[in-house]
């Protein structure tokens, strides 16, 4: 048996894309599964419960398995025994995490805005066709991963292969499906605050120096008026509850176009060296900032460089 699977805490592209490449590798001849190695979020929920695909099994251990990665390529959102599994293929879209392999494995990593764009692409290589419903998930997916095609992330690509998606799963305004999706996940009325904080959250190595940042993609931020000061002091327990240098909570707003970053950190020289800003009240805003992957990470990770 094959397991595909995305990344710890997953979101909806690595579900998705967990589901499509299992379904492509049954189609192609190997028993494959997708399982999820953690939760399944809100708008995660709704894109399987309104496209009627089954959940993924959890499974968070791989010793002596075969292994199919999506939507991450790096140690530390790869289960913990991943050095004891055999990766027989990765499909991605970030940078190179470091894993390495002892057998020749099929790699699919391009720099656009999801992957289950570049799945798209596997399925007409393979000449598989998708099911209407596989379909309308995978361009969800998109939708989300991208911001509905705000995100500096999105690429023509991922346009084009949403639209392809749309019309095969009969959709024809994916635009307010989109935001139908976003307005599931600014859902944050009695969620706890710690739930909030871990919803979307990465851990990363950045020169030795243990960083968490977290991101709440919404449609508008007075959502967290009152909750803020209580997003802020649960940062800065994590921080020292799990010996983080820096944990961030992007929190963004996808119609205004910008991110209200909070900030618990032991190394604020840094922080505010990244963006030559500065934080005021344990925050600060950034102008057009709505991707961790292209705005968050590349500017904190070289400000870390020189400690
Ligand atoms: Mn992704």
């Amino acid at each position: 048996m094959l397991y595909v699977s995305g990344h710890k805490i997953p979101d909806s592209d690595s579900i998705i894309s967990a589901i499509a490449i299992s379904y492509l590798q049954n189609q192609l001849g190997t028993q494959a599964v997708a399982v999820r190695q953690g939760e399944i979020n809100p708008e995660t929920r709704y894109i399987l419960d309104k496209f009627d695909l089954e959940t993924p099994e959890l499974k968070t251990s791989f010793s002596g398995c075969d292994i199919f990665l999506t939507d991450f390529n790096n140690y530390t959102e790869a289960p913990d025994d991943i050095d004891q599994a055999n990766i027989v293929g990765i499909v991605d879209h970030h940078k190179l995490g470091g894993l390495s392999t002892s057998s020749p494995l099929e790699i699919w990593i391009r720099a656009v805005g999801c992957t289950n764009t570049i799945i798209k692409e596997m399925f007409d290589y393979y000449e598989v066709e998708i099911p209407e419903n596989l379909a309308g998930a995978m361009m969800c997916a998109i939708l989300s991963d991208t911001v509905i095609f705000k995100s500096p992330t999105c690429t023509k690509l991922d346009t084009k292969i949403t639209k392809e998606l749309a019309k095969i799963a009969k959709i024809e305004d994916f635009k307010s499906i989109g935001l139908e999706m976003f307005k599931v996940k600014s859902a944050v009325d009695g969620v706890p605050t710690r739930e909030l904080v871990k919803r979307d959250f990465k851990n990363f190595d950045m020169n030795g120096n243990k960083v968490g940042i977290g991101q709440l993609e919404v449609v508008d931020l007075t959502i967290f008026d009152n909750i803020k000061d209580d997003l802020i002091e649960d940062i800065k327990a994590l921080k020292d509850e799990d010996g983080y240098d820096t944990v961030l909570l992007i929190l963004t707003d996808i119609m205004a176009m910008g991110s209200q970053i909070l900030v618990a950190t032991n190394s604020l020289d840094i922080v505010q060296k990244a963006w030559d800003i500065k934080v005021k009240d344990d925050q600060f805003w950034l102008q057009g900032c709505l991707s961790r992957k292209k705005q968050i990470i590349p500017f904190l990770e070289p400000a870390y460089k020189d400690k």
